[in-house]
């Protein structure tokens, strides 16, 4: 790893809060109506903000559930995976909490790659998007979606990519994403779950 140039507390937040500021959102106003953005998500009762170890008690695991099987993770084993992340660098998991009751009501994961391809470039993959069904109306799945994808395009990624469930392309076509020409696939092998090697490299 290169010196540390950290310069917000990594025990606070999974990755640097100033990240989040000034994205780039006129250049996705289209697909917002009225116009929200994360520094303004149009109540003020809710803020975009990164991951942080209390999320464990403010329900982002059960968040997840509503997307995919989350099996037993103990608030150990989540630290130590938020630690994980923290040092491999590349975790850019964002979160929306309902302040008023401090519960996550939103997040999405950006992931980002180092490529040898397109002159050493970096590439993002977003994942693990889910939003709180009883907040419809409030455009927080566009929200959260733009917010990280801006923040990759923040980072210098020269493209972003996801994977979903069939009934969910409508969305994200509405908010820019596209399937390409010849290029719209998606395959996967899946493996039995087996007891992971800790430290992999
Ligand atoms: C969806 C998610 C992916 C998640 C997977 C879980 C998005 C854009 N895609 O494909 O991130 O990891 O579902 O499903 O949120 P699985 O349990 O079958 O891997």
């Amino acid at each position: 790893m290169g010196p540390d140039r950290r310069t917000y507390d990594p025990r606070q937040y999974l990755f640097d809060p100033a990240l989040l500021k000034n994205l780039d959102w006129g250049s996705v106003k289209g697909y917002l109506s009225p116009p929200i953005t994360n520094e303004g998500p149009g109540e003020s009762w809710l803020v975009v903000r990164p991951l942080q170890i209390e999320d464990f008690d403010k329900g982002y695991l059960q968040i997840l559930t509503q997307l995919t099987a989350v099996g037993n993770v103990s608030r150990s084993d989540f630290e130590r995976q938020y630690w994980r992340m923290q040092q491999s660098g590349g975790y850019y998991i964002t979160v929306i909490e309902d302040t008023r009751n401090r519960k996550i009501i939103g997040a999405a994961t950006l992931v980002t790659e180092f490529k040898f391809i397109h002159n050493c470039a970096l590439r993002a993959r977003l994942e693990d998007v889910v939003v709180n069904n009883t907040y419809r109306g409030k455009q927080l799945g566009k929200l959260i979606v733009l917010t990280v994808s801006l923040l990759s395009k923040k980072l210098g990624c020269y493209k972003m990519s996801l994977d979903c469930r069939d009934p969910l392309i409508p969305f994200y076509k509405s908010i820019g994403y596209k399937l390409e020409p010849g290029n719209a696939n998606s395959m996967i092998v899946r493996f039995e779950e087996t007891p992971r090697i800790e430290n992999p490299s």
